[in-house]
């Protein structure tokens, strides 16, 4: 299939365009999508997804440049054409053959993507790539290039959070986004008078961004209403927000039945006047480019060449089981490295301003996102002061809503394949980010490996106050501020979590997680923030941590998946002590209490990484101590917790002499603000050794 000519210039007026070209792309997509309705009717595949009615986005792609970036929906089958030419991709993936450029046979069809093709990957879950296709716009931005993105949408996406996160984005930032709805007046059964209220053009225009309506059954007029838009946008004057109204030619889905919801008299009025393939086909006759009997003849040919290509496509390869978990998640390899700085005593909080200016040194483009980081505290917690400092330009304030700051910034992290760093303040404000979490970890499964978000997700986590409970004070968390919230991440397929227990282990695991394809959650514990090394109950400094609040300066590392091994007393263990983030300083010091009092030696083992986490360290701890704690101070409810201790349930149960014990934070929603309360809801030293003594004495 030949691909039409692209406008390259910035000029306001349509760029000379092969008209017969683009016309022959939109048959070629009206063919493709009835070929592959009645292969559906056959029963041949599960499920297809049409695109007749948007055929006129492949004149939205004829006004880009080809390094242009597209993050298209299930409705673009013609935009897909138009940027690649390639009429196997959509029967490949309809066929689920491994050949297929979009996920490998993985998703449903219509689902279009493509790195190669700067197509962004489209999610099932409506409009959930807009935030992503912001950070790709954010990025282009930063990097003052001349490219931009087209986002598109159907009436029914509109609704989203996740749109409405796009136009603040490219509203705020002024980002190089054409945001494009195409309003075919139905969102499955919904009509669009349901999705907003008012009028959508002058809703855009009063929240800072240009726009105007479009007949998108016309291919002609959105062509020219195209180019107009690229050139306002490249010329600096911010993003346009194009309303394409369309018609639905068919029913949603093959799963949807048109006439339970659409009268006779409507859908034989969409086929006689909406049709962009017969309305281009008027217009090239009366222009003189073409012959009534053209139009046949063209489409014969398309759907010969289409039945050609599926002849060939029901030769490749379909998926194999053995498959299933490939791409699930990237483990950057560790490279050995020994730090060569001069060490210092230095907080967990020194310790990631210091790796976040690494990053900053390390790569230009790096950058830190969120609420109040770029002001001169550096965040509410000052964890980018040193970058405010010395790398103006390099912490970005944002709008207080986190989604739109996870977004930016994996959208950003898409575009080059480097992660930057998403500040969330507190963990329990994730969750309005949540699903653009989970859609990140997705990625590198759902493209089969093609594309990837690699993306730092830092957030404080835990109770606030000055280091752990049993050295310290209680106080400073409170609801809203202190969710330990691991249990929200390490259930995520695809998505690394981090808690480090101590500032060396926090540089140096910062600066590998950066090297990750994959999102990562590090969760920075409040109480460790300004911490210590732990003492036991006499005051006496634990000599096993107190070396890793020495941080080394410059850039090191240190590897993901792998457990820190700290023994404390002499001679054989008598129980391992499973934990993380604050715990690990609460357990050495129960763990030294013990031992002062009973001798002999207990292993903490600090998981550091939580997700994945080191089977292989933790199944030698249990085999040599016969006894284990598992301590968390997650709500005991369904926890990170309860995995590992189900897991060393069910993998080292032969090595146990004792029952696996279990040590949470109480069931309820969140510490209490007041102390008494609060020392009450957490684990702290004296419940561990408790359990300790118990355990011995079974
Ligand atoms: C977040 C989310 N909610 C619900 C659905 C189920 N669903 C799939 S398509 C669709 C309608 C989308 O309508 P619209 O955005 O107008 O696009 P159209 O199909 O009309 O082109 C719905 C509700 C979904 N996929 N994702």
């Amino acid at each position: 299939m030949t691909i039409n000519t692209r406008t390259t210039e910035t000029s306001s007026i349509a760029q000379p365009l092969d008209y017969i070209a683009l016309y022959r792309t939109m048959v070629m997509a009206r063919a493709t999508n009835d070929l592959l309705k009645i292969r559906k009717t056959q029963g041949k595949f599960p499920f297809y997804i049409g695109c007749a009615g948007h055929e006129s986005m492949a004149a939205v792609v004829a006004a880009l440049d080809e390094n242009d970036w597209l993050s298209l929906y299930y409705r673009d089958l013609a935009a897909w054409l138009q940027r690649t030419g390639d009429i196997y991709g959509p029967l490949r993936e309809a066929y689920s053959r491994t050949t297929g450029p979009m996920g490998a046979g993985r998703n449903m069809p219509s689902h279009y993507s493509s790195k190669r093709y700067r197509i962004l990957p489209t999610f099932s879950e409506v409009a959930a790539l807009a935030s992503f296709a912001g950070g790709v716009g954010f990025s282009l931005q930063l990097h003052q290039s001349n490219e931009l993105i087209v986002y598109t949408v159907g009436d029914g996406g509109v609704a989203t959070n996740d749109f409405n996160v796009l136009f603040r984005q490219a509203a705020v930032h002024q980002l190089p986004v054409l945001i494009i709805v195409e309003d075919n007046g139905w969102a499955i059964t919904t009509p669009s008078t349901i999705q907003w209220g008012g009028n959508l053009v002058a809703w855009a225009r009063g929240g800072g961004i240009y726009a105007e309506e479009v007949d998108g059954t016309d291919a002609v007029a959105t062509y020219e209403a195209t180019c107009r838009f690229v050139s306002h946008i490249r010329s600096g004057q911010g993003p346009v927000l194009m309303h394409l109204r369309m018609g639905l030619l068919d029913a949603h889905s093959s799963s949807t039945d048109i006439k339970t919801y659409r009268t006779k008299e409507e859908i034989e009025l969409t086929t006689a006047t909406k049709d962009p393939v017969k309305n281009f086909a008027r217009w090239l006759v009366a222009q003189g480019y073409l012959q009534e009997a053209d139009f046949e003849r063209m489409y014969k040919v398309a759907r010969a060449e289409l039945e050609r290509a599926e002849n060939q496509v029901l030769q490749e390869p379909e998926p194999t089981a053995e498959r299933v978990l490939h791409h699930v998640i990237h483990i950057p390899q560790w490279q050995e490295n020994t730090p060569r700085g001069a060490k210092r005593q230095t907080t967990m909080l020194g310790a990631i301003n210091e790796a976040l200016a690494e990053l900053a040194q390390r790569d230009p483009g790096f950058f830190v996102y969120g609420q109040d980081v770029g002001s001169p505290k550096g965040g509410v917690f000052g964890a980018t002061a040193t970058l405010v400092t010395n790398f103006p330009g390099r912490a970005i304030n944002s709008p207080l809503n986190e989604q739109l700051i996870v977004g930016t910034v994996a959208g950003s992290g898409m575009i080059d394949g480097k992660a930057r760093c998403a500040e969330i303040q507190f963990v329990d404000y994730h969750q309005s980010a949540a699903q653009t979490i989970r859609m990140a970890a997705r990625v590198l499964y759902q493209s089969y490996g093609d594309w990837s978000v690699p993306l730092l997700l830092r957030t404080k986590t835990g109770s606030g106050g000055g280091g752990p409970i049993s050295s310290s004070t209680a106080g400073g968390g409170a609801f809203g501020h202190s969710n330990a919230g691991e249990q929200w991440f390490t259930s995520i397929p695809g998505m690394i979590t981090i808690c480090p227990a101590t500032p060396f282990d926090a540089k140096g695991l910062l600066l590998e997680a950066a090297r990750s394809q994959s999102p990562v959650a590090f969760l920075e514990r409040g109480r460790l923030y300004r911490s210590e090394p732990p003492k036991d109950s006499n005051g006496i400094v634990i000599a096993a941590m107190a070396q890793y609040w020495n941080v080394p300066d410059g850039y090191y590392t240190l590897p993901l998946v792998k457990a820190r091994r700290l023994r404390i007393g002499e001679g054989p263990t008598s129980v391992a002590i499973i934990c993380w983030g604050t715990m690990v300083l609460e357990a050495c010091t129960a763990a030294a209490d013990s031992i002062n009092s009973s001798g002999g030696a207990i292993e903490v083992v600090d998981l550091r990484t939580l997700a994945p986490f080191d089977e292989e360290t933790v199944a030698t701890a249990v085999h040599e101590a016969n006894r284990v704690i598992v301590v968390t101070e997650e709500s005991d409810l369904t926890s990170f917790g309860r995995h590992i201790h189900s897991w060393i349930v069910q993998n080292c149960f032969y090595d146990l002499d004792a029952t696996p014990a279990f040590i949470s934070a109480l069931k309820a929603p969140a510490a209490p603000y007041n102390a008494p309360e609060e020392t009450a809801f957490y684990p702290t030293a004296r419940t561990i050794e408790a359990k300790i003594e118990e355990l011995l004495a079974e």
